[in-house]
């Protein structure tokens, strides 16, 4: 294969309510307006038989150990690889609600180490751009919907935002730290700036892992 026109590949983090959807939407929709082919997807990814059983967990109807539950998730995201694969390099760019940082945050919010958490998560494919949608957790709760699903507890949102300000911290280049207290079109002009420039440069640039 030619060392053709790859698509980039952009994730959306945060806590819940932080305007991940929202933003993946106007994103997909400013990128198809530029002539760029666009794939949205998001993780947990309900529909596959797994995707199920993540999907009984976080509506109540179903309890799982802490580390039972980690692995489905990472599991869920492994199951899609070969087709995310397939779509950067046919030329598509995709557009991630949650990957492996969720995965990281949620479960290491309830105590469990850095390492343990990660290593279900090495080997993937890594983003070119992390689009993190920081607020105080305290701002997300008064958003739709809040309150019923089995994480949207102001209390444990306050942990996750802990670890993943520690993510930020590591000063990942491909981390984008955003403001999502901000309004929708402020919110959405900053973050396809970023893609715009990025989405010019991947052209060429192999495929990495995390
Ligand atoms: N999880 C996930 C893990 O534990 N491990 C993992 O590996 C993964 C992948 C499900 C849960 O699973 C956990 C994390 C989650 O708890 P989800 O289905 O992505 O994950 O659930 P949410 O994050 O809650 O997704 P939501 O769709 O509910 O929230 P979004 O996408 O962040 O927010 P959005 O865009 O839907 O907006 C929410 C509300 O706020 C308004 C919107 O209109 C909407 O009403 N809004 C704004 N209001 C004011 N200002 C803005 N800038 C706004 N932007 C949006
Ligand atoms: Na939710």
């Amino acid at each position: 294969m030619s060392a053709g026109k790859r698509g980039a590949f952009f994730v959306f983090e945060g806590c819940d309510r932080s305007g991940k959807t929202t933003q993946s939407r106007l994103l997909a929709e400013f990128l198809t307006s530029k002539g760029i082919p666009t794939l949205s997807m998001n993780f947990p990814e309900r529909e596959s038989s797994i995707g199920q059983v993540i999907n009984s967990y976080l509506t109540n109807s179903k309890d799982l150990p802490d580390e039972v539950i980690h692995l489905m998730f990472a599991a869920n995201r492994w199951e899609y690889m070969n087709k995310i694969r397939r779509e950067l390099l046919a030329g598509t760019t995709l557009i991630v609600d949650r990957y492996s940082y969720s995965g990281v945050a949620y479960t290491m919010a309830k105590g469990l180490d850095f390492d343990w958490c990660y290593a279900p998560e090495r080997g993937l494919i890594k983003p070119d751009a992390v689009f993190f949608l920081k607020t105080a957790p305290v701002n997300l709760s008064s958003r739709g919907k809040y309150g019923e699903e089995r994480y949207e507890k102001l209390e444990f949102q306050h942990k996750v935002a802990e670890v993943y300000n520690r993510i930020g911290e590591r000063e990942f280049s491909y981390w984008h730290e955003i403001d999502a207290s901000q309004p929708v079109a402020e919110l959405h002009t900053k973050i396809s700036g970023i893609a715009e420039k990025l989405q010019q440069q991947v052209e060429g640039k192999p495929l990495d892992k995390l």
